[in-house]
């Protein structure tokens, strides 16, 4: 199938901030006497905030109050959001840059999958939000990762079929709503991931827009 069309999530796909994320966390689990490593951290990639925090409370057995939860949140994305505010272009992970030119000078619509609410601001910092046709990110989706709704979204907006479309992801529950919304995927940049998928790059300098389109 000619692919039309390249969705990218955003997280260890575009830019790295996953180490971010996880001490943004750690410091939530030490606050909550809950023990939170690398490996705790790797089921969290790609999941939303809420589902996050579910997940460590759920590791620690502990239960919290709807404030004190909302309040962790807070606290949790305060801490990330001054930890990247350095972030800029330099920070590209490889293959990116080149990709977006080389698609975008070649008619292939494209677009970003992220469960982030901070994907509009990240892509900003990057300076590279003016690629893309669409952005559709955790405040647009109603379920988020593993359900496909962030990918098809994206999808129906780049008026294209899942079919027509590759879904680049780094994170598991990424690659399960990618594969589950009938889209093309190739893993990048986690070797996690390896025996989730049959496509898998180390970072998207090994991708070959030309082999597809
Ligand atoms: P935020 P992606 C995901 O981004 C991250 O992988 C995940 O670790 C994070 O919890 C989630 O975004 C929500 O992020 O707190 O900024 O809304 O990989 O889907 O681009
Ligand atoms: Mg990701």
């Amino acid at each position: 199938m000619k692919i039309k069309g390249l969705l990218f999530d955003l997280d260890g796909v575009i830019v790295s901030t996953e180490h971010n994320h996880f001490l943004a966390w750690k410091r939530t689990a030490d606050h909550l006497g809950i023990e939170f490593t690398e490996k705790e951290n790797e089921l969290l990639k790609g999941i939303s905030r809420v589902d996050s925090l579910k997940k460590i409370l759920d590791l620690g057995k502990k239960s919290i109050s709807e404030k004190e939860f909302d309040e962790l949140l807070q606290s949790k994305n305060d801490f990330y959001l001054e930890s990247i505010q350095s972030l800029s272009r330099i920070n590209l992970l490889p293959g990116v840059l080149n990709l977006l030119e080389y698609a975008r000078s070649n008619g292939i619509k494209l677009g970003v999958g992220s469960s982030s609410k901070n994907a509009n601001y990240i892509l900003e910092l990057l300076e590279i939000a003016h690629f893309f046709d669409v952005v559709v990110d955790g405040n647009g989706v109603k379920s988020p990762k593993p359900n496909p709704e962030v990918f098809l979204i994206g999808a129906e907006a780049l008026c294209i079929m899942p079919n027509e479309c590759i879904v680049f992801e780094d994170a598991s529950s990424g690659i399960e709503a990618a594969i589950s919304g009938g889209f093309q995927v190739f893993g990048v940049g986690n070797p996690e991931i390896k025996p989730l998928i049959k496509n898998y790059l180390n970072d998207l300098t090994e991708f070959r827009l030309e082999e597809h389109a």
